[in-house]
C-alpha cells in the first residue's frame, strides 16, 4: 500500500467517527462533552476577523510569532511523518484534496479548516489577537506591495534564485515536509512566484460577479475561481499547488478573504443561505492529483518545474477560464457507494449538509450544517 492509498484508508475510516465535542482550547468555550447550544455564541465569545491591514504592529508581530510557534510545535495528532503541527495542518490537505476542491463542499470545508488552523493558534501558541485575512481589494495592481508581503511585519516576499525559495520575511527558513504524495523523506522550502497578472482575477469586479450569484452552486462555482485561484496562482509557487498550498502561511489569509465573500452572499439572504448547499460531492476524475505514473514527484520537483503560475496562456485574459466549477457545477460526481456512503450524503453524489468534514483528527469532524452560519458556536466569528 503506497502512503497515499494508506492515508486515503485513514481518511475513510476516521471521516465516520462521528461528530464530537466542541471544546475549543485557547477560547472560551463549553463544557467538554457535549456540543453546546446554538445560543451559545453570543457576539462577546466571537472571534474576531480582521484584514491584515488593520492589524496593529503588535498585533500582526504575535500573529507571525505564534504563526512560527505552529512549526516548531511537535506533532501530537498521531499522523505518520509529522514533525510539527504545520505538518499536521499541511497533512490534512493533502491527504484529502480529491475531496475538498472542485466540489460543492469546497467552500464548508475550507471554512472548517480555518477552524482547525485558530484552534491550534491559540490553542498551543497563545495567540490570543484577530485572525486576520487578506482583503485583496487593493493589492490588484500592486501585488508585490502588498501588506500582507512586507518583509518586516508581513509574511515575507518573493522567491529569489533558482529553486524560488522566499527571499526574506520571517519564513525565509520554513521547512516544508509532505510532498503530494504524502512521502516526507526530502524536506523543501516555501516557494513563490508572484504573477501580477493571474492575480487580476481578484479585482473587485470578479467578487462582485460571485456575491450576485443566485443559487449556492453559482456563487461556489464562482468563488472557487476567481478569486480563489487568482489569488493561489498570484502568489505562485506553494501557493500554486492545489494539495500543497497550505504550506504557505499567507494560504489561512487568503481563504480568510474566500470565506469572508462566501459569509458576505450568505448574508444577503440568510433565510435560505444558512441552509443552501449543493454541488457534485467528489469530483469525477482526481484532477488535483498528479497523472498517473507520476505519483512519486517531490514536492520540490513539482515547484522547481511548475513553481510559476500553472498556465501562462490563461494572461491576461481574465477572470481564468475553465477554472473548477467549470463544467461540474450541477453534477458529474461518481456513484461509486464506497467512496460516497463515507461523506453521510445519503449515498447520492451531491453535497448535503449532512456531508461530514474531517481535519485528520485536528479538531473533531463535524457536518457541513455546522459551518454553514458563522454565528454557530463550531465557527463562532465575525467579520469586521
Ligand atoms: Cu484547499
Amino acid at each position: 500500500m503506497t502512503v497515499l492509498t494508506r492515508a486515503i484508508a485513514f481518511f475513510l475510516l476516521t471521516v465516520t467517527a462521528g461528530v464530537a465535542a466542541h471544546g475549543r482550547p485557547g477560547r472560551p468555550g463549553p463544557r467538554p462533552g457535549g456540543p453546546p447550544p446554538e445560543s451559545w455564541c453570543s457576539p462577546a465569545r466571537r472571534s474576531q476577523r480582521k484584514p491584515w491591514q488593520t492589524l496593529t504592529d503588535p498585533q500582526r508581530d504575535d500573529y507571525i510569532r505564534a504563526s512560527l510557534c505552529l512549526a516548531e510545535m511537535p506533532a501530537r495528532h498521531g499522523i505518520e511523518g509529522a514533525k510539527t503541527l504545520w505538518d499536521e495542518l499541511h497533512y490534512a490537505h493533502i491527504a484529502q484534496s480529491a475531496f475538498i476542491h472542485f466540489v460543492g463542499g469546497f467552500l464548508p470545508w475550507h471554512r472548517y479548516f480555518l477552524v482547525a488552523h485558530e484552534t491550534l493558534l491559540r490553542g498551543d501558541c497563545g495567540y490570543q489577537g484577530p485572525m486576520p485575512y487578506w482583503d485583496q481589494t487593493n493589492d490588484v495592481s500592486n501585488l508585490r506591495g502588498a501588506a500582507v508581503f512586507d518583509p518586516i511585519s508581513g509574511f515575507g516576499g518573493d522567491g529569489v534564485g533558482p529553486d524560488l525559495c522566499i527571499g526574506d520575511g520571517p519564513f525565509v527558513n520554513l521547512t516544508l515536509r509532505f510532498n503530494e504524495d504524502l512521502a516526507f523523506d526530502e524536506p523543501y522550502c516555501l516557494v513563490r512566484n508572484m504573477s501580477e497578472c493571474l492575480f487580476q482575477g481578484a479585482a473587485p469586479s470578479f467578487v462582485n460577479d460571485c456575491l450576485g450569484a443566485e443559487t449556492y452552486v453559482d456563487a461556489w462555482a464562482c468563488l472557487e475561481k476567481s478569486p480563489h485561484i487568482s489569488g493561489h496562482w498570484g502568489v505562485g509557487g506553494t501557493m500554486s499547488n492545489t494539495l500543497l498550498s497550505p504550506g504557505d502561511p499567507i494560504f489561512f489569509l487568503h481563504h480568510g478573504w474566500l470565506d469572508r465573500l462566501w459569509w458576505e452572499w450568505q448574508s444577503k439572504d440568510l433565510a435560505t443561505r444558512l441552509t443552501e448547499v449543493d454541488g457534485p460531492n467528489i469530483i469525477p476524475t482526481n484532477a488535483t492529483g498528479p497523472p498517473p505514473g507520476q505519483r512519486r514527484r517531490r514536492g520540490m520537483d513539482w515547484l522547481r518545474r511548475r513553481g510559476g503560475p500553472p498556465d501562462d496562456s490563461t494572461c491576461p485574459g481574465t477572470p481564468l477560464g475553465g477554472g473548477p466549477g467549470a463544467g461540474l457545477a450541477h453534477g458529474g460526481g461518481t456513484k461509486n457507494k464506497a467512496i460516497t456512503d463515507y461523506f453521510n450524503d445519503g449515498g447520492g453524489i451531491l453535497t448535503t449538509l449532512n456531508h461530514t468534514l474531517w481535519s485528520a483528527g485536528i479538531i473533531p469532524n463535524a457536518t457541513i450544517a455546522e459551518v454553514m452560519d458563522l454565528h454557530g458556536p463550531l465557527v463562532c466569528a465575525d467579520y469586521v
